[in-house]
């Protein structure tokens, strides 16, 4: 399903509440259904073999495409200024759909070093089992991408900024250098949100999100996003989804619905909070850096101001006295979850080197910054002085 162009002149706070509902509504439904069906009837056979050609629009079997779905995948499109939208069952679903639809056996990637553990480990010990091959690198810095890519490379991947070491590889380069040499790229927006960031605007091919964090915003469930502009593209994604099966449940697509109609303003407020717990965190004497992209000791806060609408609401720092001090600090919190995923409108905090990247081998993981005393912190939309009392008694007890 193309995104509803009449609408693409929105803001995108108004994106996020317009898009996306059934065109015409059933009975007037001012919210999305829930189309909890697995098939769809034919008034014929041969309606049914119709829509089995694609000669005739309609629903046929929920794999394939469902109204509660579609409704999704026209909204979050809508706010990637994308065409069209795929939505899987997870974050991973998203990631691993790209990866079958554009990779095959003796093709290379070159992605970011420090992208969400998963990921990094799917291409590593997975698809090299099919073949493919994969090199790391800083993206940050451009030249190391430019080293990176080989003849056989066939997409660069790329995390803005990354889990957790919030780095910023700019993209509007990147896009350059990647189709110099033929191949593609691909963003997972996952940090930033298309609230913030428009990777297709800037020259990306797809875009990949894991919608269970900021886009749904609750924590209560997953769910992924594939967006493309190009319809080539999104004929070879959607037909690689369908078969490898990997889709979204239509009470899922309704729950995500329900979340991303709040994006903007939740994420207004979180960032705020993050800002000022950033400058909090700066000057506190058990912590020995911080950084967030709003703060103008970031490496790429220049490029972030450019890239981005909005810093952000994640941020990490490092703990004065290492591991041992980043677990008094997770021990010790109160009002601040200790919980992996992030983007929801509570505030949660973890230590990636044990816990989210504890799969990537220690040597890599410190190669790409995930040193053992950094704390990553998701910050939510609670009030900021309940935060900062929360990690000033949690620090304080580092002695
Ligand atoms: N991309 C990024 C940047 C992520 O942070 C995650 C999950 C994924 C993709 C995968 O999405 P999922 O399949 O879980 O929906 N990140 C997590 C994290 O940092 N902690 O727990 C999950």
């Amino acid at each position: 399903m193309g995104n509803d162009n009449r609408r693409s002149s929105l803001r995108k706070a108004t994106q996020a509440i317009h898009t996306g509902q059934l065109s015409p509504p059933v009975y007037g439904e001012v919210s999305v259904p829930i189309f909890q069906n697995a098939t769809f009837s034919f008034p014929s056979a041969e309606e049914g073999a119709a829509r089995f050609a694609e000669e005739h629009p309609g629903f046929i079997y929920t794999r394939m495409e469902n109204p509660t779905v579609n409704a999704l995948q026209d909204n979050v499109a809508a706010l990637e200024n994308g065409a069209y939208g795929l939505a899987t069952a997870t974050g991973m679903a998203a990631i691993s759909t790209v990866f079958q639809a554009l990779l095959e056996n003796g093709a290379h990637v070159v992605a970011t070093d420090a992208l969400y553990g998963s990921t990094r480990v799917l291409l590593e010990n997975e698809f090299a089992r099919f073949g493919v091959s994969s090199t790391f690198v800083d993206t940050s810095n451009l030249d190391n991408l430019r080293k990176a890519l080989r003849p056989d490379t066939r997409l660069v991947f790329i995390e803005t900024p990354t889990n957790p070491t919030m780095r910023l590889t700019d993209l509007r380069t990147a896009a350059d250098v990647a189709h110099q040499h033929g191949a593609l790229l691909a963003v997972d927006n996952t940090f930033a949100s298309p609230y913030l960031q428009r990777p297709l605007d800037l020259g990306a091919d797809a875009v990949v999100h894991s919608l269970t964090k900021y886009i749904n915003g609750h924590s209560d469930t997953l769910g992924g996003m594939i967006v493309v502009a190009d319809n080539q593209l999104y004929l070879t994604m959607r037909r690689v989804l369908r078969l490898f099966g990997a889709v979204m449940d239509p009470h899922q697509a309704w729950l995500i619905l329900r979340g991303v109609r709040t994006l903007p303003v939740r994420l207004d407020k979180a960032q705020q909070n993050a800002k000022q717990l950033a400058e909090f965190l700066r000057h506190h004497r058990n912590v020995t850096w911080v950084r967030y992209p709003g703060l103008a000791d970031h490496p790429q806060h220049e490029l972030a101001g450019k890239q981005m609408d909005g810093f952000g609401a994640m941020l990490c720092f490092g703990v004065r006295n290492g591991l041992e001090g980043g677990k008094i600090v997770l021990n010790n919190v109160q009002l601040i979850t200790l919980a992996v995923s992030l983007g929801g409108v509570e505030s949660l905090i973890e230590h990636p080197a044990s816990m989210t990247h504890a799969s990537v081998p220690r040597q890599e993981r410190e190669r790409a910054g995930i040193l053992d005393e950094l704390v990553r912190l998701s910050v939510g939309c609670e009030d900021i002085e309940d935060l900062k009392e929360d990690l000033d008694q949690a620090l304080s007890k580092i002695t």
